[in-house]
């Protein structure tokens, strides 16, 4: 492994959930990091994030010469190089389906997200959502009301311990609660685990003080929320 610093790229806390995921596995963990935080009010926002991601997109982290993008990949990354973070779970069971969780995280629920994009800093009204995104979201209490039942051993997180699956899903336990979605018991518990991690504590008042510097923020110029109305939720 290179001896030299981790250095994480990040968008805009506010509304960068990929970025949050690493962040927060690696911050929650206690892995040391240089924080690079890419505005996104930068008018050649996408320029400056080519110079580290060869995806153009965040979150990317930079070790010596090794470069790694896609969140759930830097994630892996990291629980290899400090394997005392124990950011999976013991168990090869519970590792399995924490990491069947956080691949379904990583590739789906894309209409939740289109829908009912991050937005940390803000409280929203309840809104109607399409079928679609319902669907999504009674997919992702599920997965809390399985993984806390199956797995609940050793702590409140949805393996017992934290693990990346929490990272995974914290992004979308704040989209639950910015935008006031109905939701059980064993969900409101969990994102009160969640919310309350120094570490999320941290990032949701760093996402406040964007907020309140530049209110109307949005997605970067240039970047493909931009150019495709619709597309992909940041
Ligand atoms: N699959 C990627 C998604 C990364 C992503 O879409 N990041 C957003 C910010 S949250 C981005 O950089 N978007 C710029 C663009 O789409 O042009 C990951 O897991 O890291």
């Amino acid at each position: 492994m290179s001896s030299s610093a981790l250095h994480l790229y990040i968008g805009s806390k506010n509304l960068s959930s990929w970025s949050l995921r690493p962040w927060l596995a690696m911050s929650h963990a206690g892995v040391p990091f240089e924080e690079h935080v890419i505005p996104y009010e930068l008018p050649d926002w996408v320029d400056r994030v080519a110079q580290r991601s060869p995806t153009r997109k965040v979150p990317v982290l930079c070790h010596g010469e090794l470069v790694v993008w896609e969140s759930l990949a830097i994630c892996e990354y990291v629980a290899e190089a400090f394997p005392g973070a124990r950011l999976w779970p013991e168990g090869r069971e519970a590792r399995a389906v924490a990491r069947a969780v956080s691949s379904e995280m990583h590739s789906g629920f894309a209409d939740l997200r289109r829908e009912l994009p991050m937005d940390i800093a803000r409280r929203h009204p309840r809104r109607a959502v399409s079928d679609a995104a319902a669907r999504d979201i009674a997919r992702v209490l599920g997965i809390f009301r399985d993984c806390r039942a199956r797995f609940d051993q050793g702590g409140p997180f949805l393996f017992g311990a934290f693990s990346i699956a929490d990272a995974m899903f914290a992004p979308v336990v704040t989209r639950l609660l910015s935008y006031d979605v109905e939701i059980d018991d064993v969900a409101r518990a969990y994102a009160g685990t969640l919310t309350s991690l120094p570490a999320m504590a941290r990032w949701s008042a760093a996402a406040a003080e964007e907020v309140e510097r530049n209110p109307h923020l949005t997605a970067p110029a240039g970047s493909s929320y931009t150019k495709a109305a619709g597309g992909a939720a940041p």
